[in-house]
């Protein structure tokens, strides 16, 4: 049942782009060196002059087993490292839908238990510039494409800007899409996911930017770990560091990777809302289970939010509906995460800490701290100064992983990840690749394996 569905697109260097990205004006490319494809992998470049991108930024896009077509623009930052704009989806056999205008990471910050050192790996380092590494064979199976690297801000100012090779296109197996035997047939299939991804350098550490991007439609953000540990954070404290060496010897310090990616949505235009989903049991039982309420709750304004059981959260197109009238939108879903309060918001009070937060975009909003603006400084100062009804939402989703270093760490480190998921929820009406025999299988089913339903008898079972 697999179908693999590879777009064929030029492999020429990037045309001068004849219009805008429609990225952020945060994260628009300067002046600088065109794009260019680089060696070509086995699976076919990605490499597209269809898409009119900024200058400095390249065109990808990538036909999904599923027969649904992702296209972007590219760019590195020189502090946000890998920028995505203008995300867009199309589902097979309908028109493409920009879901994101701009995703980016928004800070890194690595503060060490021991309270002896606080790195923001975003403001302070950068991912981009001289940090960000040529790649190879080894870091990629797939396509080596080359972009320009400014080394300050959007390298529209300063100098020559150095056009390397430091973005991997890969696509890969993804796992088994679906299966299901009924009506004594069984039908199964495959899926593909294409990764794009860059390393930087920021002290020991290395950092892997990768995005994922689904057959389903599906975006992950992740961030990798590897590198080594650092050389100089040991401590003598038990609480606060783990022993690497020989014996209760050479305690590595224990620290925290505090991630925030920021997402300016798109689904096709505005006006957009956001909406948070919460359930909880009601104390009382069906006849079988207990009675579950849940509800989607609409956030009106800019706010933070805080994970809970059962909670998620979804940015919807309320003007914009599928087939079956639903109005499209993603969901957050946020998977494992380390919770984390940013140091560098600790004077907004006790409570700051934020799993989730929304805020009206606004282009100098770039940065979840240090962002040292006249619009703030980070996300709690967007928030409370931002009073308008929430229609243009950014998410800034922070995921984080606290890292009691181990005997594997050394050397060098496993790669270690973190990140979130972007789930389409009622993009389409139904799956996007519906198996021969299942088409249109919306709704509640009349029959199952041909008895009609009420003449089903109590299945054993989900
Ligand atoms: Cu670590």
């Amino acid at each position: 049942m697999r179908r693999l569905i590879v777009a064929l697109v030029a492999l020429l260097p990037l045309a001068p782009c004849l219009a805008s990205c429609g990225g952020d004006a945060a994260g628009s490319p300067g002046a600088g060196a065109t794009a260019a494809a680089g060696s070509l992998g086995g699976s076919g470049t990605a490499v597209t002059t269809r898409l009119h991108c900024a200058e400095g930024a390249v065109g990808l896009t990538r036909t999904m087993s599923s027969g649904a077509t992702w296209t972007l623009c590219l760019h590195v930052d020189s502090k946000r490292g890998m920028v995505l704009s203008d995300v867009s989806l199309a589902a097979p056999g309908a028109k493409a839908l920009t879901i994101a205008h701009d995703i980016s990471l928004a800070q890194l910050e690595v503060p060490y238990d021991t309270g002896t050192r606080l790195t923001e790996d975003i403001t302070s380092a950068g991912f981009g510039g001289v940090k960000m590494q040529d790649l190879g064979t080894e870091e990629c199976a797939g396509e080596l494409v080359a972009l320009p690297v400014p080394t300050i801000g959007d390298g529209s100012t300063f100098g020559d800007i150095p056009t390397r090779k430091v973005l991997c296109s890969e696509v890969s197996d993804g796992g088994l899409a679906y299966r299901s035997a009924a009506n004594g047939e069984v039908v199964a299939a495959r899926k593909d996911q294409w990764t794009l991804s860059t390393v930087s350098k920021v002290g020991w550490y290395e950092y892997v930017s990768r995005y994922t991007f689904g057959a389903d439609g599906s975006i992950v953000p992740d961030l990798g770990a590897t590198g080594d540990l650092s050389p100089v954070d040991y401590t003598d404290d038990a609480a606060r560091g783990s022993a690497v060496g020989g014996g209760t010897h050479d305690r590595a310090a224990s620290h925290s990777h505090n991630a925030v990616w920021r997402i300016h949505w798109a689904l096709g235009g505005g006006p957009l809302a956001v909406e948070q989903y919460d359930a909880a049991p009601t104390g009382r039982r069906g006849p079988k289970a207990p009675l579950i309420d849940g509800r989607l709750t609409h956030l009106a304004h800019a706010t933070e939010a805080e994970r809970v059981s059962r909670r998620w959260w979804r940015v919807l197109a309320p003007r914009t509906t599928n087939a079956d009238g639903h109005p499209v939108s993603y969901e957050i879903d946020l998977g494992a995460t380390d919770p984390f309060e940013l140091d560098e918001d600790r004077e907004h009070g006790a409570r700051h800490g934020y799993d989730v937060a929304f805020t009206n975009f606004d282009a100098c909003q770039v940065f979840a701290t240090g962002n040292d603006q006249s619009c703030g400084d980070g996300v709690p100062d967007y928030v409370a100064s931002d009073a308008a009804p929430l229609t243009d939402p950014v998410s800034w989703v922070a995921v984080g992983f606290h890292h009691v270093p181990r005997d594997e760490d050394q050397s060098p480190m496993e790669l270690h990840w973190q990140g979130f998921r972007l789930v389409p929820r009622d993009l389409t009406a139904t799956r996007m690749d519906e198996p021969a025999g299942r088409e249109g299988g919306n709704g509640k089913p009349r029959t199952y394996e041909g008895v009609p339903l009420d003449e089903l008898t109590d299945l054993p079972g989900s």
